[in-house]
Order: C-alpha cells, then sequence, then structure tokens
C-alpha cells in the first residue's frame, strides 16, 4: 500500500493512484473522505453517466444541436468538484457540464444550453462561469477571479478546466506565468483524455503536460483521472494549498471520453475499439462500485433504486427543457452592450423568419 498523494513544489510524473481497478485501497483513504462521501462521489458518477448518455441519443433524436459527451471522465467531474467550497469558482469547457450539474447548476439548464437556448446559461447563485468554447481562455478568467480573491481577501479558490489540446495555447501558458509569479489560489486541471479532437497526445506536445508547471514556478501532480479517490485527494489538497497562500497547482488527470468529441465528430476514424475497451477496463464507476460492494456501503437494492431514481430525474430535466420555447432572438441579445450594426442586422432576419413561420403557410 502506497502513500497518500501529495501536491510538492516539484512534478511527479508517476500518475497516484489511491483505488485500483479491481477496486481496492492503493493507498490510505485521504483525511475527510469518509463512508458516506464514498457513497456521493458514486451516486454523482451514476447520475452524470445517466444523463450523458441520454444527451448523446437526444442529440441523435434531433433534440439537441449538438454535443459533448464526457462518459469515462466522471471522477474528474466529480471529484475536481466536491472537495470544493460552495463560493469557490469553476470556469468550465463545454466537456466539463458534469462538473458543473455537480456544483450546483440544474441539469435542465445544461440541456437548455445544448439546445442552443441562451437562458441554459443564466447560473444565478452557482459560482460557475459559463461553458466555453474557445480552448483555454477560461484559464486566463480563473486566474483572473483568483486574483480578485486575492484582493478582496474572499478566501475563493479558482479552478480552470482544461483539455490537452488547451495546452498549445497560448492562454494556457500566461495563465500559468500569471499564477506563478503572484501565487494565486488557482487549480489548472486537466482532463489529459489523450485526443484533442482527432489529434493524439504525441502531437500535441513533446513533454509531459505535468512537467510545465515547474517552468512557472506552479506546483504540480499528476493522478489517474479514472480513480475518483486520486482526484479527490489531489484537488482537496490543491485547494488547501490555494487557500493557505502557497499558490496555484496544476493537476494533470489521466483519462479517456469513450464517446466521440462532440456529436459531430467520428472516433473510430482515428482509434481502435481495442482501445476503448482497455480504458473501460479502468472505468471509474466500475472501481468504485466494486469498493462499495466490497466494503458492504453497496447492494443491489441499493444500485437498482439508485437508477430508478436518476432515470426520473433525467427524464424530468428532458422535459422542462423541452417545454420551454426562449424566442429566437435571445442569440443576439446577451453578448454586446451595444450589437455592431451586422449583429443588428442577422437580429432583424431572424425576426422576420420567426413572424413569417407564425404566420403560417410559408414555413
Ligand atoms: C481558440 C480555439 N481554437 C480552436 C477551437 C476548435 N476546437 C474545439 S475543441 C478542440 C480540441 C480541444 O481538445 P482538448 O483541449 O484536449 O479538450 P477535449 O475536447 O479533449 O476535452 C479544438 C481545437 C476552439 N474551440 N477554440
Amino acid at each position: 500500500m502506497g502513500s497518500a498523494p501529495t501536491v510538492t513544489g516539484e512534478c511527479v510524473q508517476a500518475p497516484l493512484q489511491c483505488l485500483t481497478p479491481a477496486g481496492e485501497l492503493a493507498a490510505p483513504l485521504p483525511p475527510g473522505l469518509d463512508a458516506n462521501r464514498l457513497v456521493e462521489i458514486y451516486r454523482w458518477m451514476v447520475r452524470l453517466r445517466a444523463f450523458d448518455s441520454r444527451a448523446l441519443r437526444l442529440q441523435r433524436q434531433g433534440r439537441l444541436g449538438t454535443y459533448a459527451p464526457y462518459s469515462g471522465q466522471e471522477a474528474c467531474q466529480v471529484c475536481s468538484v466536491l472537495p470544493l467550497q460552495r463560493t469557490d469558482w469553476i470556469c468550465p469547457t463545454y466537456r466539463d457540464h458534469g462538473a458543473m450539474m455537480v456544483h450546483g447548476v440544474p441539469m435542465a439548464n445544461i440541456l437548455r444550453y445544448w439546445r442552443g437556448d441562451e437562458w441554459g446559461s443564466h447560473l444565478p447563485g452557482v459560482y460557475t462561469l459559463p461553458i466555453s468554447i474557445p480552448i483555454a481562455t477560461q484559464c486566463l478568467h480563473a486566474v483572473g477571479l483568483a486574483w480578485a480573491a486575492r484582493l478582496r481577501g474572499t478566501g475563493q479558490v479558482a479552478v480552470a478546466y482544461f483539455g490537452d489540446g488547451a495546452t498549445s495555447q497560448g492562454d494556457f501558458h500566461e495563465a500559468m506565468n500569471f499564477a506563478g509569479v503572484f501565487r494565486l489560489p488557482v487549480i489548472f486541471f486537466c482532463q489529459n483524455n489523450l485526443y484533442a479532437i482527432s489529434v493524439p497526445l504525441a502531437r500535441q506536445t513533446a513533454a509531459p503536460i505535468v512537467t510545465k508547471a515547474a517552468g512557472y514556478g506552479v506546483a504540480a501532480l499528476r493522478v489517474d483521472g479514472n480513480d475518483p479517490i486520486a482526484v479527490w485527494a489531489a484537488v482537496s489538497q490543491a485547494a488547501a494549498r490555494a487557500r493557505a497562500g502557497e499558490g496555484a497547482t496544476l493537476i494533470e488527470a489521466l483519462t479517456y471520453r469513450y464517446g466521440p468529441h462532440t456529436t459531430a465528430d467520428d472516433p473510430t476514424r482515428y482509434r481502435s475499439e481495442d482501445e476503448v475497451r482497455q480504458w473501460q477496463e479502468r472505468d471509474p464507476i466500475t472501481r468504485l462500485h466494486r469498493y462499495l460492494v466490497h466494503q458492504g456501503l453497496w447492494d443491489a437494492a441499493s444500485e437498482e433504486a439508485l437508477q430508478e431514481q436518476v432515470k426520473a430525474e433525467v427524464a424530468a430535466a428532458v422535459a422542462e427543457a423541452e417545454s420551454l420555447h426562449p424566442a429566437p432572438t435571445d442569440i443576439f441579445d446577451y453578448v454586446y452592450g451595444e450589437a455592431p450594426w451586422y449583429i443588428r442586422e442577422q437580429r432583424r432576419e431572424v425576426l422576420a423568419e420567426a413572424r413569417v413561420g407564425e404566420g403560417g403557410g410559408h414555413g
């Protein structure tokens, strides 16, 4: 049995693992992670998996515009949030709507977003930025939030989510540099799922992502991203360091998305079924399930009840999202303080088309 993972000022390259794929502890449970917490993590991961597979099916039925699935990455999505405080900021990408839900965004909001409904990004009371489609820009936003927290003395931590591909962007490096120089309370949480759309990791970086922290004076930790306990331990330690004024941490979580990059992608063109199968053997949900059952914390009856509950919850969220019909002009109304002429022009056109549709017979 190894020792508990520690965030250090040096780069740790061997991924930390606390729970093996067979569901056995490889390190002592980190402080604060008791039986109740482990069950909570499990329940969240199951809920997120159910949501993700339903959302994929909705897209295939033409009920969502497009969708970026995260199945396989649930340990990252859940355990990067649960150790945080409610007032800590998260800065997600388009694949981190799981993390957003764990932080308090209703399921229906996420569906609304992917249906093209601007109100899906209306997130009052939840300390999350809206989904970022531009790659790595949210790393700078997280640093800005962390800087503001420092100046105001709020004690908040900001978490920037990004993938391996994002580390090719200047914004990632600028954010790391600023965070390093000013020792900001920020966590750079990289979900290295081995591909940036179809570009494999080897074409993205010549050095392990975790090693990049050293150049910016940022602490680093590499974890098995399919191990909920390791991710929980890493994030809770990084958050504690941040709150203690010890500065930023880069966490590289090694994980895998089972599905396509988005529903517009065909992953069979760039990776093998065998590769997917191998990652499925390290699945975060199965892993924690095995552990919980072994510990007598979970059984078939609790599983059945959870599956039923989650099914109903997702169905209710779908019904809610589909019952709402936002104005077609909403997409123009909340980006600019004063919209440029071409946006105003487009808005007029959309409005005119919508009116024709309402009149019937022309649509
Ligand atoms: C600034 C910018 N450039 C390019 C794109 C197009 N794009 C969308 S997703 C993506 C790959 C991102 O890969 P990664 O950061 O590894 O995240 P993942 O999707 O694997 O979670 C790219 C290049 C974009 N959205 N924004």
